[in-house]
């Protein structure tokens, strides 16, 4: 398909694309469900076993990001650049819970999986910035329950943030890109299947082929800080 000016770009993101700035994937062989199991860590059921578990769990994935060593790579700039040449819509949908996308400069951006520097009340539902240690034994700052504040992460078994957004911008898009994610979550690994139906290129930028990848028109294999600089410049050229 012929891209135009007005094409309006729809971009998903996964763990891959922030693996060159030092944080872990999920599902590669040093990834974090081969250090501990998602049912502990990531459903409701096991922050219910285990509050305690859980908020350290997030705790050592905060400090990681607050490592000065972990900062966006040159993926994330290509992304925030691209949103600021291209002339037509270009949001990016991250399943990503670090802040990588908003310190390269990305402006029209969605957590559909939450933010790690966030966290929310149970109680009173009310989100607050969270960049240190969460513990049982908080107290929420708003409506002082204890041992209610939990991180902003969606879990497995819990809906994703801002799915209907999402949704019309996949109905609307010309361009889908999928960068650095393995398509084994959902519904974000549907998502390609959603802008091939509205008769958008589907183009995957990955490391190695997803379990997605036949669905997708183009497919360009490489580590993500080489393969999204390149694409962004090939679509910066039609200009
Ligand atoms: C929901 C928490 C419904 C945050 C995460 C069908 C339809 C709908 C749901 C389901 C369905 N089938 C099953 C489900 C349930 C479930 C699901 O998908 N399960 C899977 C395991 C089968 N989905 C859900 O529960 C979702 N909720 O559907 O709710 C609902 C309806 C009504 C009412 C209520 C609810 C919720 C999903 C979100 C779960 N939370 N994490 C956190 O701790 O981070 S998911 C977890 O996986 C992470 O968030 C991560 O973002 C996500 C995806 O992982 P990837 O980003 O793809 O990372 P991965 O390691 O897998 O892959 C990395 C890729 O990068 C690899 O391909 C690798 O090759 C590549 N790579 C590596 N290095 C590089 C690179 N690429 C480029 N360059 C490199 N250098």
């Amino acid at each position: 398909m012929r891209l135009l000016s007005t094409s309006p770009i729809v971009v998903l993101t996964g763990a891959g694309i922030s693996r060159e700035s030092g944080l872990h994937t999920f599902r590669d062989a040093d990834g974090i469900w081969a250090q501990v199991r998602l049912e502990d860590v990531a459903t409701p059921e096991g922050y219910a076993r285990d509050p305690a578990r859980v908020q350290a769990f997030y705790n050592a994935r905060r400090h990681g990001l607050n490592d000065p060593g972990v900062v966006p790579n040159a993926a994330h700039f290509a992304l925030a650049n691209l949103e600021r040449l291209w002339p037509a819509d270009v949001l990016v949908v991250t399943q990503n819970i670090d802040d990588l996308h908003e310190r390269a400069g990305q402006q029209r951006l969605i957590h559909m999986h939450g933010e790690l520097l966030k966290a929310f009340c149970t109680q009173c539902r009310v989100v607050e910035r969270c960049t240190s240690d969460l513990s049982v034994t908080d107290a929420c700052p708003n409506c002082g329950a204890v041992g209610t504040l939990r991180p902003d992460v969606v879990w497995f078994g819990e809906m994703p943030y801002q799915m209907e957004r999402i949704y019309e911008a996949l109905a609307a898009c010309d361009l889908f890109v999928s960068i650095g994610t393995s398509g084994n979550v959902y519904p974000a690994a549907g998502f390609v299947a959603e802008a091939r139906a509205n008769g958008a290129h589907t183009v995957e930028l990955n490391l190695e082929p997803s379990e997605g990848a036949t669905l997708f028109a183009e497919s360009v294999l490489g580590p993500a800080t080489e393969v999204v600089p390149g694409f962004v410049n090939e679509l910066l050229a039609l200009l």
